[in-house]
């Protein structure tokens, strides 16, 4: 099964949209397999977002991103990585669909109260940047099953 990091950006939580955010994975089929609250060191702000250190919106999404608490979840599932970022919708949350998270949740680029991992590759590397494997868990989930038979 494929796996996925996702990052609830501090927007996320002062909004008290964590809740509506979840159930929108779990819905789908999707299976939290590792969750956590923590203040994001600077060093980790600058290697996760490494390919826009030099943008000159970098300083405000580093600030952003590690003075306040964020949550991060690993997720689990067919095709996760992909369809996690359907879920969540593109960068410009103004140009976001309606019924994706960013599209429903934000009118913004910088603030789009959610993370997800872009690829399969970049996914390995950002679970592995915020979870330390006994971090993650296994355990039956019957949403998972139910969508596998009515697959097959
Ligand atoms: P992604 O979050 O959809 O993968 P990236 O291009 O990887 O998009 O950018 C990471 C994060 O950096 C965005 O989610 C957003 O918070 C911020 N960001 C990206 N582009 C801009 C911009 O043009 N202005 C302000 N913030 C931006
Ligand atoms: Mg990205």
């Amino acid at each position: 099964m494929e796996q996925t990091l996702i990052l609830l950006k501090p927007d996320a939580l002062q909004r008290g949209l964590v809740g509506s955010i979840l159930s929108r994975f779990e819905n789908k089929g999707l299976k939290i397999v590792g969750l956590k609250m923590f203040h994001m060191a600077k060093e980790k702000s600058k290697e996760h977002y490494s390919h826009l250190v030099d943008k000159p919106f970098y300083h405000d999404l580093e600030k952003f991103m590690t003075h306040h608490p964020v949550i991060a979840m690993v997720i689990e599932g067919k095709e996760a990585v992909e369809v996690v970022r359907l879920i969540v919708g593109p960068t410009n949350a103004s140009k976001a669909p309606a019924g994706s998270i960013r599209g429903d949740f934000s009118n913004s680029t910088s603030r789009n109260v959610i993370h997800a991992s872009d690829s399969k590759e970049t996914a390995k590397n950002e679970i592995t940047r915020f979870f330390k494997p006994e971090e993650l868990f296994s355990y039956a989930f019957k949403n998972e099953d139910y969508l596998k038979a009515s697959d097959e």
